[in-house]
């Protein structure tokens, strides 16, 4: 079932401001470091940067010195200018977040197979937690990676792999999805990565026979389905919501959901 509206908005108020120390007061609390020494002219400066950032009633809660004309400020500052949520646009992946086990469910009795996912940080980028946090059986935030869910067949190609490599293996597979990660964005290398797997997959012409995601903490979904992915995850994200993506999407193109 796909939909349109994020279920979490449902019954949220229109207009927001951050919550201080009682609803809709706006304040926020920020933190910067000025190249000033610790003291009342950077004291100044620093409300001055928060005054810039349309904080009204700026304080400085703490400053710290790092050393000679290097200091540390934490501040807290009022915003006024409330959010209008009704105005807002969110590009996400379209799926409803379900339950491992009824996850392992719908997948065993309507597939009748496990998932074959493929998974590697791609090209020169050697960060591989992110991506282990989400296929490995340890997970990410007390919520097990899909290695932990008999409806996965895991293959985690680990980190710096080719995409050339990435595609050979995945075929031979028979991979019903493809997960990279990508999190240096160095000179713009994720876009260059991303894009390559894509063309890739293109030219080999399975393209559209495999869910392809990007995941990482500069990946955002409207990013991803810009760049010729299925989806995009940032961070923070739960192996749950992956494994429920997954299911949802690789059933629904073989029409069994
Ligand atoms: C640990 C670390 C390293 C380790 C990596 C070890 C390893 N085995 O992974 C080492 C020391 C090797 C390293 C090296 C480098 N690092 Co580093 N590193 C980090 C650090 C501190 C933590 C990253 C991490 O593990 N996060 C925890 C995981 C759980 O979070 P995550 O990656 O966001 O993953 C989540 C989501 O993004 C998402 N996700 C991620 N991948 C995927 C994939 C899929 C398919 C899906 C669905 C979801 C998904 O799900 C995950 C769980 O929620 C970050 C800073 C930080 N605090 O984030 C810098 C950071 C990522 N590194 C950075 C840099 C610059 C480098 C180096 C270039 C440094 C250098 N000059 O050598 C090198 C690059 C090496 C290379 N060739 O890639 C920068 C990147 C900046 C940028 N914008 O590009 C950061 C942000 C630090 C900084 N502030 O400058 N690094």
């Amino acid at each position: 079932m796909n939909r349109d509206k994020d279920k979490s908005a449902q019954g949220a108020e229109r207009f927001i401001l951050p919550y201080g120390d009682h609803r809709g007061d706006g304040v926020v609390q920020v933190s910067f470091t000025l190249p000033l020494p610790d003291g009342p002219l950077g004291d100044e400066a620093a409300r001055q940067v928060m005054r810039q950032m349309s904080l009204a009633e700026p304080q400085i809660a703490e400053s710290v010195s790092l050393g000679e004309n290097y200091t540390f400020y934490v501040g807290y500052g009022k915003l006024s200018r409330p959010v209008d949520t009704s105005k807002l646009k969110v590009a996400r992946p379209l799926w409803d977040k379900i339950e491992p086990v009824q996850v392992e469910q719908m997948v065993m009795e309507r597939l009748g197979r496990p998932i074959v996912v493929v998974g590697a940080a791609t090209g020169s980028d050697a960060h591989t937690v992110g991506l282990d946090a989400i296929l490995n059986y340890k997970g990410f935030a007390g919520d097990h990676g899909l290695e932990a869910y008999s409806c996965f067949r895991v293959v985690n190609m680990g980190s710096q792999v080719p995409n050339e490599e990435l595609v050979a293996r995945a075929a031979r597979e028979k991979a019903d999805a493809i997960l990279v990660s990508q999190v240096v964005t160095q000179g713009n290398v994720h876009l260059a990565n991303l894009t390559n797997l894509s063309e890739l997959l293109e030219a080999e012409g399975w393209r559209d026979r495999v869910v392809l995601v990007a995941g990482g903490p500069r990946i955002t979904h409207a990013l991803a389905l810009e760049l010729g992915y299925d989806a995009g995850f940032g961070a923070m994200t739960r192996p749950q919501d992956v494994a429920s993506y997954l299911a949802q999407e690789v059933l629904r193109r073989k029409s069994l959901y």
